[in-house]
Order: structure tokens, then sequence, then C-alpha cells
């Protein structure tokens, strides 16, 4: 039972998962069970009273109706409904009503990636990190157009809107890492506004905690860059093999180094250090041609060495290209 239960549904992480998949299954199993009585039933009384050659002509029955077989047909889905909006009014009220000892992490989506702020100050980017046996309170809020956040493992989703905030919570039994998807067709990244959920147990979210982001730290420039290229989501939009996407491939970028670059009002900028970082903080202020202005800024998301990083990984690629 288990196994199928996995093989249809995602593993059940949240502490509410197990009830919102048994109540499903009431219903799947019980409409099952409907269904085949309803078939069956017809298919044997259609056999069973079928027009046979000799038959006599025969009139309708004088019976007209039968008390006990009617009122079962009233009472009994009206058992099984009842059953099913007292146990669903209950499974949802348990998730919308958030423990008062949550931790509260705030949630910014835009297009195309997710942004994940701790109470303790820390952000990540596309990954999120919580305590196993912890109610965790998501707070949701976007940058641009409707997203919609979903976990599938903890059966928690919730839309993500512009100027306003909504909440959604979950206590993670399994410690492990788990697919976040956005639900809400978002334009042409949609599909890659992927994330993850990292479920640790406390002790070790704790020393996470305390550690997050020194690790680079020690890095090289142009490796720790590499690292952003994909960890902050530049990868959805640009691609290293110097086809276009959705943005100029960071590839043709940096073959175009000291060159001009054309904007779509006419104007143009010679692509050096400056630019780049101009790109990626201020990227509305000078559209490449051909290109829509669709690039997110990242002011206040890159510190000044995560910058230096990206731009030191952007020369390197030239350099590759050329060996
Ligand atoms: C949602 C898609 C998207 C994401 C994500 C994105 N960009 Fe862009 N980027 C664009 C588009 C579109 C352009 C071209 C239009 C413009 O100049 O704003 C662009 C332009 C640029 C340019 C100027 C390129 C040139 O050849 O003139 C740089 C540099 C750049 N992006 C760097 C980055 C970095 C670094 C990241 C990640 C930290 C990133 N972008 C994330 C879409 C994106
Ligand atoms: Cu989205």
């Amino acid at each position: 039972m288990d196994r199928l239960t996995e093989y249809l549904f995602p593993k059940q992480v949240s502490t509410f998962a197990q009830d919102i998949d048994n109540l499903f299954y009431f219903i799947f199993y019980t409409s099952l069970a409907l269904l085949a009585i309803v078939t069956f039933g017809m298919i044997y009384l259609a056999i069973k009273y079928r027009f046979k050659k000799n038959d006599e002509v025969r009139l309708t029955s004088s019976t007209d109706h039968n008390s006990i077989l009617e009122s079962s047909f009233v009472i009994i889905p009206l058992i099984l409904v009842s059953i099913t909006f007292v146990w669903g009014i209950k499974s949802y009220l348990n998730m919308v009503t958030v423990p008062n000892d949550a931790i509260e992490i705030k949630v910014t989506g835009q297009s195309w990636f997710w942004t994940f702020d701790y109470p303790e100050g820390g952000s990540t980017l596309n990954e999120l990190v919580v305590p196993s046996g912890v109610p965790i309170k998501i707070v949701l809020s976007s940058k641009d157009v409707l997203h919609s956040f979903y976990i599938p493992v903890m059966r928690a989703k919730m839309d993500v809107l512009p100027n306003r905030y909504n909440v959604m919570w979950f206590d993670a039994r399994h410690e492990g890492i788990y697919p976040i998807f956005c639900t809400e067709y978002c334009g042409t990244g949609h599909s890659q506004m992927n994330a993850q959920v990292v479920v640790m147990n406390p002790k070790q979210y704790n020393v996470w905690l305390a550690e997050a982001g020194s690790e680079d730290d020690d890095l090289p420039l142009d490796e720790l860059g590499a690292k952003l290229y994909s960890k902050k989501a530049c990868i959805t939009c640009h691609t290293l093999d110097g086809s276009p996407l959705v943005g100029p491939s960071y590839l043709q970028t940096s073959q175009m180094w000291g060159q001009e670059r054309v904007f779509d009002d006419g104007s143009s900028a010679t692509i050096d250090d400056n630019y780049i970082r101009n790109s990626i903080l201020e990227p509305q202020s000078q559209i490449v041609a051909g290109y829509q202005g669709v690039m997110p800024t990242y002011q206040g998301l890159l510190n000044d060495r995560e910058l230096d990083a990206l731009i030191a990984f952007l020369k390197t690629l030239k350099e590759d290209s050329e060996i």
C-alpha cells in the first residue's frame, strides 16, 4: 500500500500530507465503488430483462415505488457527502491555521526565480532551507506577475501576488531535498522557475544559518562567478554556448568585450566592467537592441564581491573559447 501511494503521489513529508491523501483516497475509492455498483447493476438488469423473441409483450409493472430503495438513494450519498465535507473543512482549517511558534520565512517570486529571506537576516536563491519538526510559516509575494508556490511533498500550494502577502505553512517530518515548482504560467521562463526545499535536522539548520554563504568567501572570483551564474538564476536567460535565449549569451557578451553594445533607443556603450555591473544592477537603464527589458534587477541580491565574481567569470568565457 505504501509503495502504491508513493507511485501515485510524491512522498508525504509534511504533517498534514497523510490526512490530505487519505481524504483523496476516501473520495476516490467511494466513487470507484459507486461507479462499479451502477455500471454492473445496469449491465445485469439489461441482460436480465432484455427482450426475448418468444416474450409476450409485457406491461409495465404495477409497482410504482419502493420507499426503502428510494430513501437509501438519498441517505447514502448524503452520508458520504457529509463525511467528505466535515473531513475536508477540518483538514482545510488545519492547513490555514499557522501555529504561533512557526519560523517565518519570506518568499519572493519574480520572473523567473524565487528568493528566500530568513528571520536571522540571510537569504538564498532557489533554495529554501528549513529545519525538520518545526512549523514553517511562508509569507509570499511577487515582484511582478502572478506566480504560484508549490511544494508537492508538503501538499502545500499558494498563489503569489504582487502588492499583497499570502501565507501558507508546513511542518516537515522527513529530512531530504525536494522540488518546488511555480504552478501559475508566468512567461517564457515559467518551466524553469524551479527551486528546491532542503529539510535538515534542527541542529544542522542552526549551523547552516550561522555559516550561510561564508563558504563562498574562500572561492576564487571566477569560480564563485560560475557558481552564482546558476545559483542566482542567470542561467534561465543567458546561455554559455553563444546561442541567445531570453537575453544575449554570456559567451557573446564576453567575446564582444571592449566593443560597442547598441541599445534599443539607438544609443550605445562600450562593454567593460562598469557596463556589466550596471547591466546587472540596473538592467532597465540600457536595453540591448533586439531584446526585451525583462531582466530583473539584482540590486540588494548581490554584494560587491559577488558582482566582481560574475564579471570575472564572464571574462574567462572569452579566454576559454579562444583556446
Ligand atoms: C529573466 C531573464 C534574465 C535573468 C534571470 C537574467 N538576465 Fe541578464 N539580461 C536579460 C535580458 C533580456 C537582457 C537584454 C536586455 C537588457 O539589456 O536588459 C539581459 C542583459 C544582460 C547583460 C548585458 C549583456 C550584453 O551583452 O550587453 C548582462 C551582463 C546580464 N544580463 C547579466 C546577467 C546576470 C549576471 C544575471 C544573473 C545574476 C542575469 N543577467 C540574469 C535577461 C535576464
Ligand atoms: Cu512563476
